[in-house]
């Protein structure tokens, strides 16, 4: 389907200044897809893209062209809108193998609940991992990533609505708030790992990490297998967090590095604060995405894509091998509803778009010829150097 020509006129936005970073974005899919919220690529299937739809289903796209028939479609388990719906998947890392997978959804059957739920290829069987009640329609995380070690690693939002009313994601009785991590290939439905914080005592053994809003999207990365998200903020800030084992977020005594509540003379010195955090005037939404490992454009190497749902600017955060920010650069604006990032099997990076697209980041180098005539959204050129 993509022949030469399609590929150089289908590139939208464009750099005019040769630069530290001229990125552009390259269609991998415009149409066909709806309300897509994450990408995946599975172990051993690079010619495969599976795309999230939100009301419910898994779309195949595979060299190119859309599979006739879904690869799951549970539209009749799952309440979608607003933060709610099938929200991500994630591949067992044998998965080229053992076939099996894992989504997160939420259902209002019988009440407002995220769902974390096995399939395997090949059978309609459900095998429910893990059922956690929904106080309200928002905050809902939805993000399942398997760690380095193993272990299935479930983000969970405050459960709403704004403020944290319910003090939930400080409390490490609530799994509401939380990163999550359990054994899925023991136990059952599953093993809780004897490093959780409170894997003997103290809370919720499947607790990982806690104080976070709306963990909507984290991710590893695949050269030191830190683990980074992007916590949404409320009011003021939407931060980028790495998360470690046992450490507190803050949230909701603190929105970024300020005070939210109480609103002033909180407590820092045991809460881990964000690497990076930006304001209103920048974006409302963070979507976390992925710390570039791949090919197609080494400059970007070692620094953190991610965006934002609201404005559509596109940044890259460079981390250093302390894991301390070392310069955040704007890419593009891109005024795209970034839903999510995905992760390519060769460790390039996809963006989705909520509207129905999906592309990949690609140098501008890579384009040559007239500046392309389809370019849709305005995006600007205001790509500057680290700094
Ligand atoms: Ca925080």
């Amino acid at each position: 389907m993509r022949n030469a020509w399609s590929w150089l006129t289908g590139v939208v936005g464009f750099v005019l200044s040769s630069n530290l970073f001229a990125i552009q974005l390259q269609p991998v899919i415009e149409g066909g897809i709806i309300q897509p919220v994450y990408v995946a690529q599975a172990p051993g299937e690079s010619s495969r893209h599976y795309i999230i739809e939100q009301r419910g289903r898994i779309q195949i796209l595979e060299n190119d062209a859309l599979l006739k028939t879904p690869f799951l479609n549970i539209q009749s388990k799952v309440v979608s809108g607003g933060e709610l719906g099938l929200l991500s998947v994630a591949f067992h890392p044998n998965f080229a193998t053992n076939r099996r997978f894992f989504v997160n959804y939420t259902t209002e059957t019988p009440r407002l609940s995220t769902v974390v739920s096995e399939f395997q290829v090949g059978s309609t069987v459900e095998k429910e991992i893990i059922r956690i009640n929904q106080p309200y329609r928002n905050h809902n995380g939805g993000q399942l990533q398997f760690g380095p070690d193993g272990f299935l690693y479930i983000g969970m939002g405050d459960g709403g609505d704004a403020g944290d009313p319910g003090n939930r994601a400080q409390n490490v009785n609530d799994l509401l708030g939380k990163m999550l991590r359990v054994d899925i290939d023991h136990g059952s439905p599953y093993a809780i790992p004897p490093t959780n914080p409170f894997a003997q005592s103290g809370g919720r053994a499947e607790i990982f990490a806690w104080g976070l809003r709306n963990p909507w999207r984290f991710s590893f990365d695949r050269s030191n297998g830190r683990l980074i998200t992007g916590d949404v903020g409320q009011n003021r800030l939407e931060e980028i967090d790495i998360v470690e084992l046992g450490k507190n977020y803050g949230w909701r005594l603190m929105e970024g590095k300020l005070c939210y509540n109480p609103s002033s003379g909180c407590n820092p010195q045991k809460l881990a604060l964000p690497i990076h955090e930006y304001g209103r005037t920048e974006g409302a939404s963070i979507t976390g995405g992925y710390i570039y490992r791949g090919k197609l454009n080494p400059e970007l190497q070692g620094h953190y894509i991610y965006g934002d749902y609201v404005t559509g600017n596109l940044w890259a955060l460079k981390i250093d091998e302390s894991a301390q920010p070392a310069g955040n650069a704007l890419l593009l604006k891109t005024e795209l509803p970034i839903s999510s990032f995905g992760e390519e099997l060769d460790g390039e990076v996809l963006l989705v778009s909520h509207d129905g697209s999906i592309f990949r980041l690609v140098p501008n180098s890579l384009v040559v010829g007239k500046k392309n005539d389809q370019i849709r959204k305005g995006i600007e050129n205001k790509t500057v150097p680290v700094g």
